[in-house]
């Protein structure tokens, strides 16, 4: 058993700092709350290296996205996550750099927290699975499995290493994939299709310590019995029409290959020990432990966050008026839409996903992020040079919601300098500089209003709800579109109103045209917000106005004549090309 260890507790000063006052700083009710409740959850990244914009633009940003505004809108939506820690990619690279597989967890869980705090991804709980509460948790969650007969033992054929004198389970073992013949398939799934991987049907199998030939030998496995719930699955897909396709194509693909029972355990000493006598010296398969975190954090949350009694998981575990909202990286999707709901099914009484929102993969400049070949644009660099919000917005902007996209450098500094400067950022400034040039920072009076003022006045509610349509298919780069469409019509009402020149011979004219173009600014301030939480704070201070809280989307407008506002400040630089080329180079 793994020896429990007295964790310092995450501590959760990263809550959304758009909203200070939290929802559940309010003294939670005794009895579970049995409101519309929302959990939003990222996939947990393996603390096994850093993070990098293919993390960050799969599930991380579109899961704060959705959380932020879910937050706007009123809904009661808590975000949690946390690292994966188990699992043999730990232990190989422990063995790799001859250092306990403890020393690699605690290094890359906290220099992901930090990155994550950098970008500004703020989770209400960031928790991590070497926690003895989440040993216990998933313990508990095989066992009532078990106890159900959905779990069954088997003796199997492994690959086993007699220099290494081990078995060899997942990672520890490579070879050519028996689907698409790349010889990036590992024991357990295909890098390249991504298909899932019988280590005995490896072509050239090699131990991945010692490169030798591993030979094939009898050990004892527990199978969850994943065939048992082929109808139920069926019917949990055709429940949710709203999946994306990539998740739906995957699911229905494997349902129609027949399901089948999956190997839950490993013989491995890293990880959650299998809770049974006669299992000892195995652990569970770091894909059975891992999706349990769900629970475990937001049970973890509960305690942090709410008063004694702990209660409040249950308003989004069991309760029929929450839901769960998984967001993943492609890799993923079998994971999250078919095994992960089938051991809820079998474990009983929790919700299962209400949706499972799967990203394809982000790669740069047309080739595949490597990790091992350093090919990648690291969090933790990107922050020492650059601040979050740029690269939320471009992220977002190419976002890989329905296929696979490109982040090229040259292509950030462009959509940088272009759209978020001299779009959204030129448009702000203006009409800050003209209330401030001409009329003393003081909002000014709009009589008059001019077609183009009404058509434009019309236009910030239909951007809104547009906006707010988007966000809620999750489709976030469309929803960013539209935000940047309404400061684009902005810049034309400016340039039809030409409130610089008016302002020499129609000064009501100018006041109109300013006027309603700081109505554009206020509303600019909210809708950018789920996506440039930093920005959108910055431009509320400039208005003069109180930072967003909780529900504020379904606040009036609160910019009026005779408002005080403050001086206009650069809200987005422009990158020059020779601090991308540098970044550019570290590519080549
Ligand atoms: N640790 C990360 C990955 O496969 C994996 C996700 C677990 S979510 C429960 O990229
Ligand atoms: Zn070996």
């Amino acid at each position: 058993m793994k020896k429990s260890k007295n964790w310092k507790i995450i501590n959760n000063s990263n809550i959304h700092q758009l909203f200070k006052e939290h929802p559940y700083n309010k003294k939670a009710k005794q009895v579970t709350d049995k409101t519309n409740k929302t959990l939003i959850t990222a996939a947990l990244p393996y603390a096994n290296g850093k993070l990098h914009i293919g993390h960050i633009a799969g599930a991380y940003l579109p899961a704060d996205t959705c959380t932020r505004f879910l937050r706007l809108k009123g809904e009661n939506a808590i975000f949690i996550c946390g690292s994966d820690e188990n699992g043999v990619p730990i232990t190989v690279s422990a063995a790799k750099e001859n250092v306990t597989p403890q020393v690699i967890i605690d290094r890359y869980h906290e220099i992901n927290k930090q990155a994550f705090a950098g970008m500004n991804i703020n989770f209400d709980a960031y928790h991590r699975t070497s926690c003895s509460d989440h040993t216990e948790e998933a313990q508990k969650f095989f066992l009532e499995l078990h106890q159900k007969g959905h779990v069954q033992r088997r003796t199997t054929e492994q690959l086993y290493c007699d220099s290494c004198e081990r078995f060899l389970p997942d990672r520890y073992v490579e070879g050519t994939c028996y689907h698409c013949k790349s010889e990036l398939a590992k024991g357990d799934q295909c890098e390249t299709c991504g298909k899932m991987i019988d280590a005995i049907k490896l072509i050239k199998p090699k131990c991945a310590i010692c490169g030798k030939t591993p030979e094939v030998k009898n050990t004892d496995h527990w199978f969850f019995r994943l065939d048992n719930f082929e109808k139920e699955l069926k019917t949990f897909i055709e429940e949710r029409p709203y999946f994306r396709d990539n998740v739906k194509r995957f699911s229905n693909g494997l349902l129609k290959q027949g399901l089948i029972a999956r190997a839950i355990t490993r013989d491995l000493s890293w990880g959650v020990p299998v809770p049974l006598e006669e299992a000892e010296g195995k652990v569970l398969y770091v894909w059975f432990d891992a999706p349990i975190g769900y629970i475990s954090f937001t049970k973890k949350w509960a305690e942090e966050n709410t008063n004694v009694n702990n209660n409040e998981w249950k308003d989004y575990w069991i309760n029929d008026n929450s839901k769960t909202i998984h967001f993943i990286g492609k890799d993923n999707i079998v994971f999250h839409s078919i095994v992960w709901p089938a051991m809820l099914m079998s474990h009983g009484g929790y919700n299962l996903p209400h949706d499972v929102v799967a990203n394809e993969f982000l790669n740069i400049k047309g080739a595949k992020t490597s990790t091992s070949r350093n090919y990648a644009v690291w969090i933790d660099e990107y922050l020492e040079l650059f601040s979050a919000d740029p690269l939320r917005y471009y992220l977002t902007a190419i976002a890989p919601e329905g296929s696979d996209s490109d982040f090229s450098w040259e292509d950030f500094q462009t959509r940088n300098n272009s759209e978020l400067a001299d779009n959204l950022g030129n448009f702000i400034q203006r009409n800050i500089a003209f209330a401030n040039k001409y009329f003393d920072g003081i909002v000014p009076s709009a009589e008059n209003l001019s077609e183009d003022a009404k058509n434009m006045i019309a236009e910030i509610e239909i951007a809104k709800a547009e906006i707010e349509k988007l966000l809620k298919k999750h489709q976030y780069k469309q929803a960013l579109q539209r935000v940047m469409k309404l400061s684009q019509s902005g810049n034309q009402f400016l340039e039809n109103e030409k409130p610089w020149s008016a302002r020499k011979d129609n000064i009501k004219k100018c006041a109109m045209a300013v006027n309603t173009g700081l109505k554009v600014v206020e509303a600019l301030s909210l809708v950018m917000a789920p996506f440039l939480p930093e920005s959108s704070k910055t431009l509320r201070e400039m208005l003069n106005l109180p930072a967003l809280d909780f529900s504020a989307w379904n606040n009036n407008w609160q910019l009026k004549t005779g408002d005080k506002i403050n001086k206009q400040t650069i809200l987005f630089r422009k990158f020059d090309d020779d601090e991308i080329a540098v970044q550019a180079q570290k590519l080549e």
